[in-house]
This record gives structure tokens, sequence and C-alpha cells, in this order.
């Protein structure tokens, strides 16, 4: 195993991303947002249709690698938001606007920004023995990496309090029962069935994957009317893609279709 702090692989279509500093769960420095930034430009050029990304060893990720920040002394203040602005806003924003499915596979605890990190999926698997921590709290600080939009949304604001207010973890199984996460998998289950889904979803009308993610985003924040707009003019360009097209002639041909994502 190599010393990268983010390992990248192509397989089935699809980009397998490995957070790789398991002495540490995975917690994020700033060598490690720059290789997984790299890493999100880097799926869609050489052509991947989803992607996958995991942790290695016990833990999925464990926030920001509290060993790099430097404690200010007398006097001294640290300016958060630079880590904020450079590193952790832009990587949230980027799996949001990605026009691909991203699959999270948490394979253990997922604290802090790692747990914002994780919901930032499209879909999220977990095994059953990982867990949820909005750690932040525990250090004085407050949800970030979009936790605090996701956590009222996905579980209703009682428990999005009680999550942050607390940093009490949260166990894989209550996490897919509130609806923070899609499903809880046996632990030695979660890398296969995780593959064969990023490998299905790469396979899948990706162009029409894409749209489907830029309208669920855009759900989260607009009215009825607006929505129905969103449709309206998305399903056009759904419309006109070759994977539609070929949708519908294999349904007529009762032949299984081949999408290629255009
Ligand atoms: O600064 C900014 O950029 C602002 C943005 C901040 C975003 C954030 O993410 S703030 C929140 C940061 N994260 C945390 O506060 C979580 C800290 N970690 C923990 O609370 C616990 O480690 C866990 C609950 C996640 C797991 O507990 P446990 O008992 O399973 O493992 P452990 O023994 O605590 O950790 C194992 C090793 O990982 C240990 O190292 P050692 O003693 O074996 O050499 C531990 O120090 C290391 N580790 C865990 N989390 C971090 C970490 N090292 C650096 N940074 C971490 N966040």
């Amino acid at each position: 195993m190599t010393n990268a702090p983010v390992l990248y692989a192509i397989r089935d279509g699809y980009a397998e991303i490995t957070l790789n500093r398991p002495d540490s769960l995975n917690a994020f420095t700033g060598e490690m947002h720059a290789v997984l930034r790299e890493s999100f430009e880097r799926a869609p050029a050489e052509g991947a249709r989803a992607i996958l990304v995991t942790g290695a060893g016990r833990g999925f990720c464990a926030g920001q690698d509290l060993t790099e920040r430097k404690i200010p002394g007398a006097g001294e203040t640290i300016d958060l938001r630079i880590f904020l602005r450079e590193r952790y806003n832009p990587l949230i924003r980027r799996m949001r606007e990605l026009p691909l499915p991203i699959v999270m596979a948490v394979n253990g605890v997922a604290a802090g920004a790692g747990m914002g990190f994780a919901l930032a999926g499209d879909i999220v698997l977990a095994a059953r023995t990982a867990s949820f921590i909005q750690a932040f709290i525990k250090i004085g600080l407050v949800p970030d990496a979009g936790s605090s939009y996701w956590l009222p949304r996905l579980v209703g604001p009682v428990r999005a309090r009680a999550l942050a207010m607390t940093g009490e973890p949260l166990s894989a199984d209550d996490a897919a029962g509130w609806g923070l996460i899609w499903k809880v998998l046996d632990d030695e289950k979660l890398m296969p069935e995780a593959r064969e889904l990023a490998a299905r979803l790469a396979a899948s009308p990706t162009a029409a994957q894409g749209l489907t993610k830029q309208l669920l985003n855009a759900s989260l924040d607009n009215a009825l009317a607006a929505q129905l707009d969103l449709e309206r003019d998305t399903q056009f360009m759904a419309g006109h893609t070759k994977d539609y097209l070929e949708g519908v002639k294999a349904f007529r041909e009762k032949r299984r279709p081949k999408f290629e994502g255009k």
C-alpha cells in the first residue's frame, strides 16, 4: 500500500477513491484535500461515469486533522474561514455539482467534516459498525462541510439540533432508520455491494443521472411551481440524449439497453 493520502483507481467504468491515512482514521490534511480535489477532477476527465469513495483501515474520516492546526499563542488568533473557503467548501460544492453519481461507502466512523463529506455523496452506504458523529461541538466548533445544510433537511430540526449540540455518535442502523443514509450492510458486504452499485450506475444513462442530480439538488430550495418548471426543462434535455432513444428502442425491441452516457 502506498503512502499517498488518497488512492485512485478506475474499475468497471467508475473511479474508486480511497482516503488513505488510516493511522489517523483518514483525517483531512491540506495535502489530502489537494489530492482529493484533483481526483474529483480527474474522474470525469478520464471517462469515469460514477465515483465510489471509501476509507482505508477502520475509519471512514475523522474530519479535520487536529494535529495540523497550530495552537495560537497568547494574543494570536486562528482564522478558520481560510480552510473552509479554500478546502471544505469547494470540495462539497464540487461533489454536489459533479454530474456523476457518487456512492459513499462509509466503512467506519465519520466524524466532524468527515460526516459532512459522507453526506455530500448521492447514495450513502455504511458498514453496520460505522457511526456518524457531529464532533465539532466537542472541540468548540460548529458544524461545517455541509452538515448544517443536510441535517435539518434529512433528519428534521429536532434530531439535527440534538446531534449537533451533543456530539453523540449515531449508529449506522439509526442513520438509515432516520433517513440520513441509504443502506446499512454487514461489514464484509459493504465493499462488494458498493462496487456492484458503482459499476451498475456507471453503466446507466449517466447524462440523465447528472440531470437528475441537478433536479434533486434544486428541489431542496425550490417551491413546487419552480420545481415543476425545472422538471419540464430538464426533461427536455433528457429527451435529447442518445440514451433516451436507446432506452425506448431497447424496450420496444425487448432487449437490454446499452447506455453510453450521452
Ligand atoms: O480547522 C479547520 O479546518 C476547521 C474545520 C474543522 C472541521 C472538523 O472536522 S472539526 C472536527 C475534527 N474532528 C474531531 O474532532 C474528531 C476527533 N476524533 C475523535 O473524536 C475520535 O478519534 C473518534 C470518535 C473519531 C474515533 O474514536 P476512536 O476511539 O475510535 O479512535 P481514536 O483512538 O480516538 O483515534 C485513532 C487514532 O486516530 C488516534 O491516533 P493514535 O493515538 O493511535 O496515534 C487519534 O489521535 C487519531 N485521530 C482521530 N481523529 C483525528 C486523529 N488525528 C488527527 N485528527 C483527527 N481528527
